[in-house]
């Protein structure tokens, strides 16, 4: 396969370290700080996790002499949706791991946690992962959605460890991995197996993330290249004069990626899921707002703009929750069923009937369209795919029906011409930024310290991230320490909880301050391609989201 000359560059780039993790690791201490408590449910979780609940901090200074550390044998998995840098976890994983003691080896499961339960393991060389050094993808393994979360399922996983004799298993993932692997730590430690579990936090979302964990990996590149994009077609919004661009942004739940994207750019307007959560507002308060805007500009001459739509919206839309949640529980009841039906109009006729009389009532006003995406399979969690619902046309189509509406009575006289993007695949496998390949390696070498300290049920940590890597501080924190109980299938479950966007904090409230100026005003902010080569503060800088929750 050719390479291109960036490729070339990149295999050479030599990713930030934290100094305390500079030399090899058996240099270094491991620090237990008191016993730590979850922040709501602690007796629930004190009773799931009674082997592992409460577990210390883990920080790491440098040792006065060096120890040795046994040859250590570690399996490694991706799980979920690609993110920008998991190549490097592996690699620094691997590196760290060689330079603790160069017997240790590295296993790398085939196709997400599926390859735990089937046994499909690879071993990763140096000489082998060498061309994956911060690269994009996690196309070294590759990854996959399969859960590791049934009784049965963390047996097969224990006897596949024993067998392999594995040390530990890393399982880079987000809130769902992170959650199965507090769960298979807990269930070895049951089962007196020495398999260590550590996780990695991934995920391009963000929305795993907490006091200790300040930003997944991948968001940083991801919304890199979504703005560089979104600022190119605002530039072209502005040369042309003639279109309404409306760019739906991935993020399944949380709406972190478009606002850090909106920060970035300055587009004309955002919606942001959880605002729309908390105020109630109804897909008429939106499309009226948007309606309001498209005449204001275009009465100032501007006929374009730029809109941006997060992924998850449609199901923070309040009527739309409560059918899509409706929906979700009669498709999971009566799967087989629904498998007979093969016309759409044979599945909407009789999903009509089944849902309650406000449900229906909401379902039957989506275009034909809409009401097919929302039918379409299920992801493994039984909900919606909503990377596949068009809600980008959806607002489009009602903003045009709506306009058309007052031109027929004289009310708008200008033009509305929309194109519609999806971004989200554009950005999940481009070349870690610099950030995102040092904070990954420091991952993967993080994971191998607390992993060579014998400590099981932790996540990864690196605190500090705002600030240049020399001041980072990485650590090892109990994954019990971000649980909760909530309902899942009618049943109380130990869960990560999801960090949606806070209304309060300052990224959100620096946007609102602005967003009525950019709604009327042509603002952009063209934020260009990541730059992997130059000078820090354009290389090295992190998001505008990190940088303002730490100036706060
Ligand atoms: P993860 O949470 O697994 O990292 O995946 C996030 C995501 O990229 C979402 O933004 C998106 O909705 C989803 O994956 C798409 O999933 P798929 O890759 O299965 O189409």
């Amino acid at each position: 396969m050719e390479r291109s000359p960036l490729q070339n560059a990149r295999y050479s780039y030599e990713p930030k370290l934290p100094p305390v993790l500079r030399d090899t690791l058996t240099n270094i201490t491991v620090q237990l700080g008191e016993p730590t408590e979850a922040t709501s449910d602690q007796s629930g979780l004190k009773q799931a996790f009674p082997l592992t609940y409460g577990a210390p901090i883990a920080s790491f200074t440098p040792a006065d002499s060096t120890r040795d550390i046994k040859p250590l044998k570690v399996g490694v998995v991706l799980s979920g949706g690609q993110a920008p840098g998991g190549h490097n976890v592996i690699v620094g994983l691997l590196d760290a791991l060689k330079s603790a003691n160069s017997e240790s080896r590295l296993y790398g499961f085939l196709g997400g946690p599926g390859g735990i339960l089937e046994n499909q393991v690879i071993e990763l060389t140096p000489k082998f992962v060498e061309e994956y050094r911060n690269t994009g993808g996690f196309d070294m393994i590759g990854s996959g959605r399969t859960k590791i979360e049934t009784e049965e399922q963390f047996d097969t996983s224990l006897q596949v460890c024993t067998k392999r004799e594995l040390d530990a298993v890393v399982i880079i993932g987000g809130d769902d991995s992170n959650t199965n692997a507090a769960l298979l730590a807990e269930y070895f430690r049951s089962k007196d197996a020495d398999v260590r579990v550590i996780g990695v936090p991934k995920t391009i979302d963000r929305d795993l993330k907490n006091e200790y964990i300040e930003t997944s990996f991948g968001f940083d590149t991801a919304t890199k290249t979504y703005a560089e994009l979104i600022g190119n077609i605002a530039r072209d919004a502005s040369s042309a004069r003639k279109y309404w661009h409306f760019i739906k942004l991935m993020g399944r739940s949380a709406s972190h990626i478009a606002l850090e994207c909106a920060l970035q750019t300055h587009p004309n307007g955002c919606i942001i899921s959880e605002e729309v959560a908390e105020k109630q507002q109804t897909l008429d308060d939106l499309v009226d707002r948007i309606v309001e805007q498209v005449v204001t500009r275009s009465k100032n001459g501007e006929d374009f703009g730029v809109f941006l739509v997060p992924e998850g919206l449609i199901e923070f839309i309040p009527e739309m929750k409560g059918m899509i949640s409706e929906l979700n529980r009669i498709l999971a009841h009566d799967a087989a069923y629904f498998q007979t039906l093969h016309t759409y109009e044979d599945q909407s006729e009789w999903i009509n009937r089944k849902l309650s009389r406000d449900a229906s009532h909401v379902f039957s006003s989506l275009p034909n369209e809409i009401q097919r995406q929302l039918l379409m399979d299920r992801d493994p969690h039984g909900n919606v795919q909503v990377s596949r619902i068009e809600t980008e046309k959806l607002l489009i189509d009602m903003v045009e029906s709506r306009l058309n509406e007052m031109k027929a009575t004289g009310r708008f006289n200008g033009k509305f011409s929309a194109m519609r993007h999806f971004f989200g695949y554009e950005g999940r496998c481009a070349f870690p930024s610099n950030f995102d390949a040092d904070y990954c390696y420091t991952l993967g070498y993080t994971a191998c310290a607390l992993i060579a300290n014998g400590l099981t049920g932790y996540v990864t940590s690196v605190q500090n991230l705002a600030r240049p890597a020399q001041e980072w501080e990485p650590a090892g924190v109990p994954l019990t320490m971000f649980m909760n109980l909530e309902q899942r299938a009618g049943q109380l479950k130990p869960v990560i909880r999801k960090a949606l966007v806070e209304l309060s904090d300052t990224p959100f409230r620096t946007f609102a301050a602005h967003r009525a100026e950019w709604e009327v005003k042509t603002s952009y902010r063209f934020p260009g391609a990541i730059q992997y080569y130059g000078p820090p503060e354009v290389c090295d800088k992190p998001t505008l989201t990190l940088e303002m929750e730490h100036s706060s």
